[in-house]
């Protein structure tokens, strides 16, 4: 492997097995993300992960703000979730059929979220978006599939067009091996762009099956959707008949009890999960109201299974987790860590002189490092201090800057997203202290990299 890799002493294991695990899986990793390609390293194998901690192969402890890419909301081997899946397994975790656990999570999914009364569990982010749309599709009578550009909703065929996330990195936007006939019905559009999406669902309404998009960006970074923009899609769908599913893999449980849609008192006719209702197992899942669900097999036409959906493993450790998340509390918790911490990037960004906007949703928050233009040349994608609105603005963000502080953060013992294009996720697990420990390290390495 001819990457450059962290200072060697520290991490001989992970190479190790980096260089095992590449003569026997494509780029020796299971996601393209997790390689660590993006900031030009090899990656770190961590052997446990407690709260919101973790500890590598080599030893070397890390503060996480990855937690898995979301699903950990309450931090890393949770006892509530321990237990529930050890009590679990002690019964018996697969059985090809149906099994209590799937009913009590469907349950707490619809007492949270009024637009999804039912649901079909799947095994992943990416199924239950490929679901969804089949279902769009079949019941709208329609091919045509509107995403946002930067969108990632999984490696989805017909979705991976500009898509966010690893696919923006690691994979050219729209990947080999995706026929052009797959993706002839995918039109995308800019975020928080309503003027283009009136322009569209114009000239082309009637053919819309569906717009998916994740309504709080969060896989090109952290861009959450500006006044009137959800409203906008919401109304243009009614009006062309078209079906609106919202991608709450990310959000769902993240960024209010309600997801997104709560927050932002929307109505999504179709909703996507994943991530927190497995509490860190492999789980995903669809829903919305009883006239759509009911067209899939075997209440309806619309086929979809799965030999592990619904698996009594993952729905244990769902159940486990979203029973600590019933009430606001935990989500106040989690806005005043994700505050302090965007207060205090922003504090030391300044201080340091570093060109950073930081966002945020609740408890999920990106740094983008505004690109400083070459001398005399105009800046793309707005000023210095100009909020990240959509993906271009997102591409034009200096890559090599986070890849430098990713690193120096990682060195000092913060584990972070190794990729601009990703959000940073805030556990129950965090404390304030943790926050300001980690606050203290960023402006270390943000004067370090302007110096
Ligand atoms: P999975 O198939 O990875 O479970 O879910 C796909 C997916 C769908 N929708 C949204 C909004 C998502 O964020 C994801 C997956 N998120 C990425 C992180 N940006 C997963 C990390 C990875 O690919 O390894």
């Amino acid at each position: 492997m001819s990457k450059t890799r962290l200072s060697a002493q520290h991490y001989q294991q992970s190479h190790r097995l980096f260089l095992r695990a590449a003569q026997r899986m494509p780029g020796g990793v299971s996601s393209p993300v997790r390689s660590f390609k993006n900031v030009g390293l090899s990656p770190v194998f961590i052997r446990q992960g407690r709260g919101a901690a973790l500890v590598d192969a080599d030893g070397n402890r890390y503060l996480d703000y990855v937690m898995g890419y979301g699903p950990l909301i309450l931090g890393h081997a949770h006892p509530a979730v321990r237990a529930a899946v050890a009590s679990r397994m002690s019964r018996g975790a697969c059985f090809g059929c149906c099994s209590e656990e799937e009913v009590t999570l469907a349950e707490l999914i619809a007492a949270a979220m009024p637009h999804v009364p039912m649901v079909r569990f799947v095994n992943s982010g990416t199924e239950a978006v490929l679901s969804a749309l089949r279902l769009a599709r079949a019941a709208t009578g329609r091919a045509l599939i509107v995403k946002i550009a930067g969108g990632y909703h999984g490696h989805v065929d017909a979705l991976l067009v500009q898509a966010g996330s690893g696919a923006t990195t690691h994979g050219t936007p729209s990947s080999p091996g995706v026929p052009a006939a797959v993706t002839a019905d995918t039109v995308v559009l800019a975020y928080n762009d309503i003027p283009a999406a009136e322009k569209l669902f114009q000239r082309q309404g009637a053919r819309i099956a569906a717009v998916v998009l994740e309504l709080v960006m969060g896989n090109i970074g952290v861009v959450p959707p500006e006044a009137g923009y959800l409203e906008t899609l919401r109304a243009l769908c009614d009006r062309a008949g078209a079906l609106l599913v919202a991608d709450e893999v990310m959000t769902g449980f993240r960024v209010g009890r309600g997801g997104a849609q709560g927050r932002f008192q929307l109505r999504p006719d179709l909703t996507c999960l994943g991530k927190i209702i497995g509490g860190g197992l492999p789980v995903g899942a669809y829903g919305g109201g009883a006239r759509l669900m009911n067209l899939i097999s075997p209440a309806g036409p619309v086929y979809q299974a799965g030999t592990l959906s619904g698996n009594p493993l993952a729905m244990a450790a769902g159940i486990a987790t979203l029973r600590l998340l019933e009430t606001s509390e935990p989500y106040d918790r989690l806005e005043a860590l994700g505050r302090r911490l965007q207060a205090g990037l922003e504090a030391a960004a300044k201080q340091a002189g570093v060109p950073l906007v930081v966002q945020r949703c609740g408890s999920m928050i990106t740094p983008f490092f505004r690109s400083h233009p070459p001398r005399g040349a105009a800046r793309r994608g707005g000023a210095a201090n100009a909020p990240v609105r959509n993906y271009t603005d997102a591409l034009a963000c200096d890559q090599r800057a986070y890849g430098r502080f990713f690193k120096a953060m990682l060195d000092a013992g913060v584990m972070l997203p190794p990729s601009q294009f990703e959000a940073w996720f805030i556990s129950l697990a965090h404390t304030e202290a943790d926050i300001d420990r980690t606050v203290r390290k960023a402006a270390a390495a943000l004067t370090a990299l302007h110096s």
